[in-house]
């Protein structure tokens, strides 16, 4: 039946579908305290878990002496590599095709590293444990620069892999070498440099910095003996994959191992690799015959689980003097840790940094990327990333800008200059990549003229003027960033996970209410996936999204998934959950058909449900239809509505956006304020305007945080010295700017839904913003790159090395 009284814009307001402003359906137990985190997890007999970790960046270990802590009261376990070579786990394979210690196994690789596990009645007295277990270290030299990890005299830090000259990606160079990368033209790129009427060469670095979700990583390991079964609940953004590798290596059959995912408290890349603290509170549980729980503290989730970034990009523009870019070179040496734990698809040791060439039309160009070890924490990618995006468009972003510095020439003007024309889509960039679609001219465009680009520039020139006078002493820049992304990983046919193709998946099912239920292969850590995977299905199937539920994370019930990370949900598992409605409305429309006593052909789906066409009274919708498919089905037809996808992406994704940052410095303190930051993103279809406005929100105070003092540091001995908030910079509320966001949709034409994913882009289109308005603001004074982070204290160092302050 047809509810006449509604107007068609009731009905569809009705649904909260694809467009809706949608309230977040989470947080009504997010802001109550209701959320289910794992620390909420408490079994009865759990025990407790803690780490030894050394406090040596480099050294032998002679012994471990379990004794006295095995006499602290609650202690019952003391494990180190010794024991957990009895069960084949002393070592781990990473994600990139390296291994990595589970406790260190003879000697230690950088600061913090899990050395011994302690398992006691209570956190407390594990603790004590901890403090009690006694190690003898033999202190060797540290290696902390990764421009002298390859120098001939440099110390050997893996000597597991000694005499191995092939790792996972090909012959190594040297024994601190992990692999070198190379894509592109050589000879072609090193011609247009030859033929180039300017040139410009710098040594961008993106420092080392780290995601620090509020929750930090844990797990709770509960081995049932009889049933030869084990439930692990951890925070994990792939708790497919989690399974799989556990089946793997401890041997446990796959379907005896039961992954659960409950709520999680930020992931930022964070939370996709395997830490030794997941194996260990495993091993400790098949020990013991108890549960073992396992929490990180901050100090330990900052200076041993994945860091972020850490490249050193040497990138050469070669362009004609009217500024049309002919090549592009880029050398990247990579700072990888003591292990090359880097999350990528297992193809890619450089993720997709060869999306480098960015938003604009590189005839030819050239990428090499070196890795390295170094005595520093392993990881790598994690952070709003996009498998090395952030860093591909930081390198080109600050390029282009240096370029135009060189040429005299406005840097929006190079941009509009070069870009990739809207005619150009699907584009195939020089170094690999089909772009899917874009319109860079439209997006540029308005983003300069909201924030009135032209009169920024004539603000600026008189500025400059004035404190070249005397009459001011502060400087003001004006940062822009045109960045491109490519998220979705992936199809089949380039992207793997440890031999796992890269789809996603969705089961829908549909009550005889005209209620569901919708599984995903995915894992919200806050993105939003109960409140916008129901929108994509109201949309679909003409089902309120309030009358579906949505539920991710438990290996048991979801279907196969690889998780969340690199804003893949959308342009993954989302067009899974439209695939997967498809097929339930096909059906539905036979049903409909029956029903309604007239030929599938006759009938047109409107909104909630399909009706006769020319004949609007002829009607019945989904919720009657949903009734319909438990009792009055066609002859021959199977009863129930229900439906799955595994959705392997015929391409990436190709969201892109244009940053503008305001900013005027302080020369004399190097204190900054951010006068405006205007962000316009392009993601496609949006699905819920609202939450991709907290995703931008959220990305950019990130990208604000690294690029204006965020940093995981060493010294030269090896020392983090930014190992807790204390010293490692989260902004509060009162630090981070006002954010104006507005967007363009340019819809992805391969995606079901025409979406592309948003989570990673502000990330990726922030740190160069803010990082290219503060070289703006100094470039008058003689420099052309500033390297990151931009603290008040490297700004006024900044002010002084150009000789500005008098
Ligand atoms: N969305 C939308 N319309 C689009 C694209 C996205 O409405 N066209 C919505 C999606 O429905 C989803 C959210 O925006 O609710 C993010 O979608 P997507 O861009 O597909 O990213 P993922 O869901 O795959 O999330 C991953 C991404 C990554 S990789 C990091 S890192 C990050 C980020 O999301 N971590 C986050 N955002 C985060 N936000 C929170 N709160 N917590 C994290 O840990
Ligand atoms: Cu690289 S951070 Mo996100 O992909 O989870």
């Amino acid at each position: 039946m047809n509810d006449m009284t509604l107007t068609k814009e009731q009905r569809e307001a009705r649904l909260e579908g694809m467009g809706c402003k949608r309230k977040r359906v989470e947080d009504i137990r997010f802001t109550q305290g209701r959320g289910n985190y794992v620390d909420d997890v408490k079994l009865p007999g759990m025990l407790h878990g803690d780490f030894v970790r050394s406090p040596h960046p480099h050294a032998r270990i002679r012994s471990i002496n379990k004794d006295a802590a095995l006499k602290v009261p609650g202690v019952l376990a003391v494990l180190t590599a010794d024991d957990l070579k009895g069960v084949n786990l002393a070592w781990m394979p990473t994600l990139a095709g390296d291994v990595q210690m589970v406790l260190a196994d003879g000697k230690v690789l950088f600061q913090n590293q899990e050395v011994a596990f302690v398992v006691a009645t209570d956190r407390y007295a594990a603790d004590d444990g901890v403090n009690a277990v006694e190690v003898d270290y033999e202190p060797l030299p540290v290696l902390v620069d990764p421009f002298k990890s390859m120098d001939a005299d440099a110390p050997v830090l893996r000597e597991d892999l000694e005499g191995k000259m092939t790792g996972a990606h090909g012959p190594r160079k040297h024994h601190n070498h992990i692999f070198e990368w190379t894509v592109g033209d050589r000879d072609l790129t090193d011609a247009a440099f030859r033929k180039a009427e300017v040139t410009i060469k710098e040594m961008i670095s993106y420092h080392r910095t780290h995601p620090s979700p509020l929750e930090t990583c844990q797990s709770v390991c509960s081995f049932d003996k009889i049933k030869g079964e084990l439930t692990i609940w951890g925070t994990f953004q792939a708790p497919h994959v989690i399974r799989t590798v556990v089946a793997l290596i401890s041997k446990i059959p796959e379907h005896k191992i039961h992954v659960i995912a409950p709520d999680i408290g930020g992931g930022f890349g964070n939370k996709v690799g395997a830490y030794p603290g997941y194996i260990c509170s495993a091993v400790a549980s098949i020990v013991t015959g108890r549960p073992v729980k396992w929490v990180e503290d901050r100090i330990e989730n900052l200076t041993s689980t994945s860091f972020a970034r850490d490249y050193h990009m040497t990138t050469e523009i070669a362009a004609t003097k009217e500024g049309k870019v002919t090549g592009l070179r880029v050398h990247v040496l990579a700072d990888h840790g003591a292990f090359d734990a880097c999350a990528d698809p297992s193809k890619w040791p450089a993720g997709f940094f060869n999306i480098v060439t960015g938003s604009y039309d590189f005839p030819t160009a050239h990428l090499a990327v070196d890795g390295v070890y170094t005595n520093k924490a392993p990881g790598g990618v994690a952070y709003r990333c996009s498998f090395r995006v952030t860093e591909a468009a930081y390198c080109i972003e600050r390029g282009m800008d240096i370029l135009a510095q060189k040429l005299g020439m406005d840097p929006a003007e190079l941009r509009l200059k070069n870009f990739v024309r809207p005619e150009q889509f699907p584009y195939q960039s020089a170094l690999g990549w089909e772009y899917d679609s874009g319109d860079y001219h439209t997006a540029m465009r308005k983003a300069m003229e909201t924030v009135q680009y032209e009169d920024l520039r004539k603000e600026q020139a008189a500025k400059r003027e004035a404190f070249r006078r005397g009459e001011t002493r502060e400087i003001m820049g004006v940062g822009i960033s045109f960045f491109t992304e490519i998220v979705g990983a992936g199809p089949s046919k380039n992207c793997d996970i440890l031999g796992i193709a890269m789809f996603d998946s969705c089961e829908i099912r549909l009550h005889p209410t005209g209620a569901g239920i919708a599984r995903v292969g995915s894992k919200s850590q806050g993105q939003g996936h109960e409140t916008t995977w129901a929108q994509i299905i109201a949309t679909e199937l003409g089902i309120p999204a309030d009358d579906i539920m949505v539920e991710e994370g438990n290996t048991d019930t979801a279907p196969y998934g690889l998780g969340t990370y690199g804003s893949r949900s959308t342009p993954v598992a989302g067009a899974a959950i439209a695939m997967a409605a498809r097929k339930i409305r096909a059906k539905a429309q036979m049903i409909a058909a029956y029903l309604l006593e007239v030929h599938e052909g006759d009938l047109e789906f409107d909104i909630d449900g399909f009706r006769v066409k020319g004949l609007p009274e002829r009607f019945k919708s989904m919720k009657e239809i949903c009734w319909a498919a438990y009792n009055s089905i066609p002859p021959g037809m199977e009863p129930g509505l229900e439906a799955v996808s595994y959705y392997d992406p015929p391409n990436m994704t190709y969201p892109f956006g244009a940053y503008i940052c305001v900013m005027d410095i302080d020369v004399d303190t190097g204190v900054y304020k951010v006068r405006r930051f205007y962000a316009l993103d392009d993601c496609g279809t949006r699905i819920n305007p609202m939450i991709i406005e907290g995703q931008v929100h959220g990305g950019l105070t990130e990208a604000f945080a690294i690029a204006m003092g965020q940093e995981i540091r060493y010294d030269d001995n090896g020392n983090v010295v930014t190992g807790s908030l204390m010293d490692f910079f989260l902004p509060t509320a009162v630090e981070t700017p006002h954010w104006e966001t507005d967007f363009t949709v340019t819809p992805s034409p391969h995606h079901p839904i025409g979406a592309k994913g948003v989570g990673e882009s502000p990330n990726v289109g922030g740190v160069p913003a803010f990082s290219n308005a503060v070289n703006d603001a100094f470039s008058f004074l003689g420099s052309t790159h500033i390297q990151m982070p931009h603290d008040f204290w490297r700004n006024w160092q900044a002010a002084k090395t150009l000789g500005a302050l008098g």
